[in-house]
């Protein structure tokens, strides 16, 4: 039996530009917000615009994490609901099952979900027990060196070595020959076990230079399930995405439709429930395999929601509510393409380092097609504690080329002073060839990069100034 439950106040338990954007998906549907902050985001636009405020003391990043806080302001702010955005406690079950157990509701998927999908090797089977295309390799954790070196010669290298609770690349290692195995298992198996507390590892066929194509699902609590399309998150750097698009520019027609049916069939027999994105690699045969499946709100969300015109986050709330899905899925139309780019405080001159510190002028471009999610303005001092990404832009237009002129325009309007950002590379891929060909898989960057000179385009004159005096007084020095 499942109960609807009007979600009349949420409290939004994230930070930064997820946290306005579900405080402005919220505000559309008249839904009061509770926003919590740490200290050092006393200033923090979505703490401004949140109906309730409250600060959590102590450890910046503990502040967004310490979960029984969290659930006990809710409580005591009488909210009905908590969405967790994504990273932080987005994905962790316990919490999800908290929330239940002190009658709040969890927007997102249900935690047996959430728990599943956090074990990459429990996933797989699932999966592939549901008729989901997996990569040859272990589907059981594998602790004896002998039977895993058995197991990759079974395979045939190159293998790649991942952790069950991993993400973002660590824990991963590329096996290209059998006498570097031992070395590479133990350091993935280390590497797990100190980022993630658990060591498990499985082993997988390494595909080549694959695309990273991914499909956004929305299911409600009654069976009803759809797909909102893919997005293509090749263009990435040491597993961080930089570039997403919608739809992929290059994916074959056949391809896109299977990679649809298995999406949806899968999340239907497993009884999913909310917003869910499947991770498929896609080979240069146009195989194509299933690797992971993120059970939150995604940070490129915002590309899904331009070409459809769903609002995701109102979705995600909707369904939390018991609503029905209120669209079936011819429904949905798909129109033109979408581009997000990532803005990070980081300094393409230094390896991308992150360059916290005050922004001293930031001007966000606009016009027609142009969508700016971000939570900061002139004179806001960026903290060194969480990621690096200060703004997401979003470019859209009807056909592929004119969206690619369109984020050229729009990137060049961006500005951004007193920090470094990468504006400056990715202004360069813009106008690269391969990708105004979407020619690019998830080597891209790495080849690329090279090829890129990423000096700040916009040097005011001031550096400038100060760069040719220091070239002179070096000059007479010599
Ligand atoms: C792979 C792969 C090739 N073969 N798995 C998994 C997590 C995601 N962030 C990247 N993942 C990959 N899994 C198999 N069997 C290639 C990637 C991959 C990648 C791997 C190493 C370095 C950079 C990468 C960028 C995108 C995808």
């Amino acid at each position: 039996m499942i109960t609807k439950q009007k979600i009349r106040k949420v409290l939004v338990a994230n930070r930064g530009e997820v946290a306005t954007r579900i405080i402005r998906s919220c505000k559309e549907l008249g839904i009061k917000t509770v926003a919590i902050y740490s200290e050092v985001d006393a200033n923090g636009i979505w703490v401004k615009k949140a109906d309730e405020a409250y600060m959590i003391p102590g450890d910046p990043i503990k502040a967004y994490l310490n979960f029984y806080k969290i659930v006990d302001l809710a409580k005591q702010t009488r909210c009905d609901a908590i969405h967790p955005g994504y990273g932080f406690l987005s994905e962790n079950a316990d919490f999800a099952e908290y929330c239940e157990r002190k009658g709040l509701i969890f927007i997102g998927p249900k935690p047996e979900h959430i728990r599943l999908f956090g074990d990459k090797i429990a996933s797989k089977r699932a999966m592939r027990e549901v008729g989901v295309p997996v990569l040859p390799g272990t589907i059981e954790p594998i602790t004896d060196i002998e039977e895993a070196k058995r197991i990759a010669k079974e395979i045939g290298f190159p293998v790649i070595i991942k952790a069950a609770f991993g993400g973002g690349g660590r824990g991963m290692r590329i096996v290209e020959r059998e006498e570097d195995f031992e070395e590479l298992f133990k350091s993935a198996t280390v590497e797990a076990e100190k980022f993630f507390g658990k060591g498990d590892v499985f082993i997988e066929k390494y595909v080549k230079n694959p695309r990273h194509i991914e499909i956004q699902i929305l299911a409600d609590k009654y069976g009803n399930v759809i797909h909102l399309g893919e997005r293509d998150c090749s263009i990435q750097r040491r597993h961080q995405k930089i570039i997403e698009i919608a739809p992929s520019p290059r994916l074959n027609p056949e391809v896109r439709r299977e990679l649809f049916r298995v999406a949806v069939k899968s999340m239907f027999k497993l009884g999913y429930e909310s917003a869910g994105t499947l991770e498929f690699l896609v080979d240069e045969d146009d195989n194509f395999y299933f690797i992971e499946m993120n059970t939150r709100l995604q940070v490129e969300h915002t590309i899904t929601e331009t070409i459809t015109g769903v609002d995701i986050v109102q979705r995600m709330i909707r369904i939390a509510e018991g609503e029905k899905l209120s669209f079936l899925q011819e429904d949905i139309n798909f129109r033109g393409y979408a581009i997000e780019f990532r803005i990070n405080a980081e300094d393409p001159t230094k390896n991308f380092a992150p360059s916290p510190g005050k922004i001293t002028s930031y001007y966000s471009p606009g016009g027609p097609g142009v969508r700016i999610d971000a939570a900061v303005y002139k004179d806001y001092i960026i903290p060194p504690y969480y990621d690096s990404m200060i703004a997401k832009l979003t470019v859209w237009a009807l056909t592929w080329e004119q969206t690619v002129n369109r984020a050229r325009r729009a990137l060049e309007e961006f500005q951004v002073r007193g920090v470094p950002t990468n504006l400056p590379l990715l202004r360069q891929v813009v106008r690269d060839k391969d990708f105004m060909e979407g020619r690019f898989d998830t080597s891209y960057l790495d080849k690329k990069l090279p090829t890129f000179k990423l000096k700040p385009k916009d040097e005011s004159p001031e550096d400038l100034a100060v760069v040719i005096a220091a070239a002179i007084a070096a000059y007479h020095r010599v």
